[in-house]
């Protein structure tokens, strides 16, 4: 038995035995949803420790509880490593996550009914980046830009037009299915323009930034908002970085304006993923999620896949099944019958509903952590054709039986390659 459910396993069986089929089923699949990782043995375990008993409301030295003697400590290292991995003025690592974080930036900088621009979620950006159906949506006024039909990529002449029209007081470059470099110097130049604030979002590529593959927003983005848990390999979480200059307002806007008491164990482990993302390997790390990338993006290109903007550039593939004959929605389910694990995804000007969209989205952030490569990818590649192919054929009997052939070869390839953090 694994050691470290024994516990668990005597109080509560049902969970235990739930935890352990959920470790199987990451040890089993190939991981390619781009947004998600595996974590080390010590970011877990310090995930998993009694900094979970403790209130701090407030920030170190300004405690609104007694007995913060280690908390303190904790939370100053991780702000430390945050400021000296990205090099950046400020940083809060107390929101919970992505969108609270996000949502703390509006609380800081804007009232009610302000403007704020951002990239339209089924084009790749996020809900909290003014999208209709968020509170950012519903409390503010959201003008939105996308990317243009023809190249898939964002066009800087309407993002500017849009811009001087309307005049948002902040604008967030990032998203959530952007598989091409983001220009923050362009955004950083528009938003000096028109006077806006510049947020970069890089919840998606935190890592590839602190990895030197992707050009940092510092510098051009004036606030920057990642989640700690993708490319970045920490807990889920998320932290706040600015310059001077927001430093106060961000904070309050964080605690008292959004929240109550950090989650300590959280920020213990986020501190040890920066340790962890300082180290030399992790440069290798991102290099080699970059190249993994490229090398399934080519290997689906030759097979006849349409993939939106002809490519990727970071950990992200966003594919349009529509060539194939073939909805998102179907084929996820079809590959994660498979074991290959993706999440079906709105592609741009998508005809269909997000729910039931044209097209699937996959990353390499969690197969690279697992040190696959290049060989690895072009194999992937090969068994997303095959199930894809089959399915457009439309005979079920054919369908089960390729899934259930490659769900043994990816059963066979991933016993190969052990994931961090779960034990065989
Ligand atoms: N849900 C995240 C993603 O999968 O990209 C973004 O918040």
């Amino acid at each position: 038995m694994n050691p470290h459910l024994a516990t668990l396993s005597s109080v509560d069986p049902d969970i235990a035995e739930l935890v352990r089929s959920e470790e199987r089923r990451q040890s089993e699949k190939i991981r390619l949803i781009p947004s998600e990782n595996y974590v080390s043995r010590a970011v877990l375990e310090a995930t998993g420790t009694v900094l979970t008993n403790k209130y701090s409301e407030g920030y170190p030295g300004r405690r609104y509880y007694e007995g913060q003697q280690f908390i303190d400590q904790i939370e100053t290292i991780a702000v430390e490593r945050a400021k000296q991995l990205f090099g950046v003025d400020h940083a809060n690592v107390q929101p919970y996550s992505g969108s609270p974080a996000n949502l703390a930036i509006y609380l800081a900088l804007l009232s009610p009914g302000d403007t704020v621009m951002g990239m339209a979620l089924p084009m790749g950006g996020h809900l909290t980046h003014g999208w209709s159906v968020s509170a950012t949506g519903i409390w503010f006024r959201s003008v939105q830009y996308g990317v243009r039909r023809d190249t898939g990529r964002i066009d800087f002449d309407e993002v500017r037009d849009l811009a001087r029209k309307e005049r948002p007081k902040l604008i967030f470059a990032g998203g959530t299915a952007i598989p091409r470099i983001i220009d923050f110097a362009a955004f950083a130049e528009i938003a000096r323009e028109v006077d806006a604030v510049l947020v970069a979002d890089i919840a998606h590529i935190a890592g590839l930034v602190a990895g030197g593959v992707h050009p940092t927003p510092v510098g051009h983005a004036e606030i920057i908002s990642t989640t700690t848990h993708k490319t970045l390999r920490g807990p889920r979480g998320a932290m706040l970085m600015c310059d001077a200059k927001h430093a106060k307002a961000l904070d309050k806007a964080v605690f008292p304006g959004l929240q109550g008491g950090p989650h300590n164990h959280t920020t213990a482990a986020i501190a040890v993923a920066l340790r962890e993302a300082m180290q030399p390997e992790f440069r290798e790390y991102a290099r080699q999620i970059v190249a993994n990338a490229a090398a399934l993006a080519d290997e689906l290109l030759a097979r006849g896949f349409d993939l939106v903007s002809g490519g990727t550039d970071n950990h992200l593939i966003l594919v349009d099944l529509t060539s194939k004959g073939v909805a998102g929605k179907p084929a996820a389910k079809a590959l994660d019958r498979a074991g290959l694990e993706v999440n079906y995804n709105t592609v741009p000007y998508d005809p269909r509903k997000p729910f039931d969209p044209s097209g699937i989205r996959l990353g390499t952030p969690a197969v690279t952590t697992r040190g696959m490569g290049p060989a690895e990818m072009r194999q992937i590649a090969a068994w997303i054709d095959e199930v894809v192919s089959a399915l457009a054929k439309g005979d079920e009997d054919t369908c089960a039986a390729t899934e259930q052939r490659i769900a043994g070869e990816v059963r066979e390839l991933t016993s190969r390659f052990p994931a961090p953090g779960i034990d065989a």
